[in-house]
């Protein structure tokens, strides 16, 4: 449960960050299942993409073993075990309190996974780029630590306060390797940014305005993390029904 003074720091800040909200029992179930489908021992599920990171698409490295291979593994809605994170109480409490709403849907899932010896910066983005439904404040997006996330293995940096500006223009950065559909932007601010150190089952909630983006992994362990964003069943988008997109799932909070 979130008290006031945690929902006015989101409001101010544009994040939250929960400690220990997953335990580490639970984590080891998403470690596992991830690491099935990463080293292709399970089939995707429908939706599923399994992406490998540029630098080893472009043969600029070997990757060490298939799961040192994978970027990011979009999509996990249709997994029983990696779909029970849209599920967990005391994360959907707190985003049904930021949210203002027990009537959930998620939107897009992922398992960001960050091996050693690749780039894997991700620009200073917002995640509202990637959206179409609205009002902003109807989405938040949940990002919890499977590993230790450092400074050193390339954690996120977000710049407090960012989500109180306007969506801004996002273009491909001007780096030798970008991963895909990996847009920055340009901003005055980028000095402000503060680096989010999180152990695992730390989680951070965050606006889809607030600018961020993570580092280099200069370490020689993985940095993963799970991932998902949420929305108000009020948001709406000019195109017509969002809800019955096929990554959509209702989610009812108690
Ligand atoms: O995990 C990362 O490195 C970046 C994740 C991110 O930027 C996001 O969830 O929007």
């Amino acid at each position: 449960m979130l008290s006031e003074s945690n929902i006015a720091h989101y409001q101010e800040n544009g994040f939250i960050l929960l400690r220990q909200l997953f335990d580490q029992s639970t984590l080891n179930s998403f470690n596992n299942r991830f690491l099935d489908y990463a080293s292709g021992e399970r089939e995707p599920t429908k939706n599923m993409s399994i992406m490998k990171d540029v630098m080893v698409a472009k043969n600029e490295i070997v990757a060490e073993s298939p799961v040192h291979a994978i970027n990011k593994l979009f999509h996990f809605e249709n997994d029983p075990i990696l779909g029970n994170y849209t599920q967990h109480p005391e994360l959907l409490r707190a985003v049904s309190q930021l949210l203002a709403t027990k009537d959930l849907y998620s939107l897009v899932t992922n398992v960001f996974n960050k091996p050693p010896n690749v780039d894997g910066r991700h620009p200073l983005h917002q995640d509202l780029r990637y959206f179409q439904i609205r009002p902003a404040n109807g989405i938040v997006g949940a990002w919890t630590a499977m590993l230790p996330s450092s400074r050193e293995s390339g954690c996120l940096a977000i710049i407090p306060g960012s989500h109180k500006g306007i969506l801004l223009e996002h273009k491909e950065p001007d780096w030798e390797y970008v991963n895909f559909a990996f847009y920055g932007v340009n901003t005055d601010e980028a000095q402000n940014r503060v680096h989010v150190e999180m152990q695992p089952g730390d989680t951070l909630l965050f606006h889809p305005l607030i600018i961020h983006g993570s580092g280099h992994n200069r370490t020689q362990q993985f940095r993963r993390a799970i991932s998902a964003h949420f929305a108000s069943g009020n948001c709406t988008t000019e195109s017509g029904d969002w809800k019955s997109g096929t990554q959509i799932r209702h989610i009812q909070a108690d």
